[in-house]
């Protein structure tokens, strides 16, 4: 419930958990007709998983591997609600040829990882680790054996604690550093990796960590959140500069948390607020890449940004991505704070709403909000071709025979998915769908608690068991072979 309600001050939904229906025996959970079916996407269109680093591999300190800040921050007490951490997590760094399978019996083709900056570079800079870049040569080789796609995301918000310890993102430095970071992994996989991404949800990643100081490294205040905006813009911009140097024929995205925003009320405070909150989730990184510079006019505590600001940077934000890659999973309903603005320039309420449906992570399902998020980065003139890197959600999951009746997450994919071919339909170059995500994982600062997997994982023995979301992705994308 925490994350996104901290991300934007607690949006309150109080909704009584749904039961999930229970099944007849025997009677398979997918048998609802669907009015459209995988052939509607298109012959060329991408089916596949997202993942990331910190969340499924383990492995935290082996094979030279030094401490990322989430290393840190998940073992220093009470930032996380359950009081784990990602020390083995999934244990992909041993299992990863046994999860590659999974995927290619799901009749997916792309598999979407990140690169754990602290394996291959222990010193953030520096000399490279070997072993860490053989785990990875050996993570794209299995893919290609499979004939699965090898996606990689350069940064999915795990920074080298060395580097964290010299400012790390508020350090205008961490522009030379990420620039080395994205050389060496660019010209390590150039003649096997042509998918890149180059950040994970910045929007995401900067607030939550610099801002509100609810994820790893659990700064607050503008004033290490400033900073650390524009460093990463900047670096998302020359992320893709590198990769297009190094990468014959790459195709080059960068990834975006975003969410459609509406008002609880029509009121001018609500607007305003909504206005200031479309910006910090949805506005802020993207209009950087496309040369739009940063909306200041919408949110006037931007201007504050402007110290760290050096001549040619404005320039420098650009990039010509190939892709833009939309991540959502709700929407976001917001609510003027007329009285105390609660963080300077970001007027947003709680607001206590009765949801129909919400996820265990308390978000509320909304299908359109996917659509109407697409259309939103599509109507930039410089976004070419959109895919949605993730999308998916965490229900309770009981394992029971072996087996996962997860309807409501079926529900979910079919329900988001035929918004997602509504916005192609009607024109949107949408070029692949990544389900959030493959194996139940560490959900940052809610623990394993909450299971947005494909496949359940049995954290105490480590074994995968097929959910039945899973058998129904394999049935919606047979058509597709
Ligand atoms: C994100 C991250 C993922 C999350 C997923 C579920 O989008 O925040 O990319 O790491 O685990 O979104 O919250």
């Amino acid at each position: 419930m925490e994350r996104r309600k901290v991300l934007r001050l607690f949006l309150v939904s109080s909704v009584a958990a749904m039961v999930a229906p229970k099944l007849a025996f025997g009677q398979k959970p997918f048998d609802q007709k669907l009015d459209f079916s995988s052939l509607d996407f298109g012959p060329d269109f991408k089916w596949g998983v997202a993942t990331a680093a910190y969340q499924i591999e383990g492995a935290h300190n082996l094979d030279g591997k030094s401490a990322s800040i989430w290393d840190t921050f998940s073992h220093e007490k009470g930032n996380i609600k359950t009081g784990e951490n990602g020390d083995i997590a999934c244990d992909f760094y041993h299992s990863y040829e046994k999860d590659l399978d999974l995927l290619k019996s799901l009749n997916m083709t792309v598999f979407r990882f990140s690169i754990s900056w602290s394996r291959v570079l222990p010193n953030g800079v520096g000399l490279p680790n070997q072993k860490g870049l053989d785990f990875y040569h050996r993570v794209i080789d299995a893919c290609l054996e499979r004939g699965i796609e090898p996606w990689v995301t350069l940064y999915h918000w795990d920074l080298p604690q060395v580097l964290q310890d010299k400012g790390g993102w508020m350090n205008r430095e961490s522009v030379a550093w990420f620039s080395e970071y994205a050389e060496l992994v660019t010209k390590t996989y150039a003649l096997k990796v042509k998918n890149w991404m180059v950040f994970n949800e910045p929007s995401a990643f900067t607030a939550l960590g610099y801002l509100i100081g609810y994820h790893a490294p659990g700064l607050k205040g503008f004033k290490n959140y400033l900073p650390t905006v524009h460093h990463v813009c900047l670096c998302q911009a020359e992320g893709g500069r590198i990769i297009r140097r190094n990468v014959d024929d790459a195709n080059i995205g960068t990834t975006f948390s975003c969410s459609h925003v509406d008002v609880l009320k029509s009121e001018k405070r609500d607007g305003k607020s909504a206005e200031r909150w479309d910006v910090l989730l949805n506005r802020l990184f993207v209009e950087a890449a496309l040369g739009l510079g940063y909306p200041i006019d919408s949110f006037p505590i931007l201007k504050k940004m402007q110290k760290y600001i050096q001549p040619g940077d404005i320039a420098n934000l650009k990039f010509d991505f190939d892709f833009i890659g939309v991540q959502n999973y709700t929407r976001e309903v917001v609510k003027g704070m007329g009285i105390i603005p609660v963080m300077k320039g970001l007027e947003i309420k709680p607001v206590k709403r009765n949801v129909e449906e919400v996820t265990e992570m308390g978000w509320e399902v909304y299908p359109e909000g996917i659509y109407k998020i697409i259309k939103q980065f599509a109507a930039y003139e410089g976004v070419k071709k959109i895919i949605v890197t993730e999308n998916g959600c965490a229900f309770p999951d009981d394992l029971v025979n072996g087996q996962v009746h997860d309807s409501k997450r079926i529900d979910y994919y079919q329900r988001y998915l035929k918004q997602v071919l509504r916005a192609k339909k009607e024109g949107v170059n949408i070029g692949g769908y990544f389900s959030w995500t493959l194996l139940d994982n560490f959900e940052w600062s809610e623990g394993y608690k909450p299971r947005f997997g494909l496949v359940y994982v049995d954290f105490k023995t480590q074994k995968r068991y097929l959910k039945d979301s899973a058998l129904w992705f394999r049935e919606f994308l047979a058509d597709k072979k």
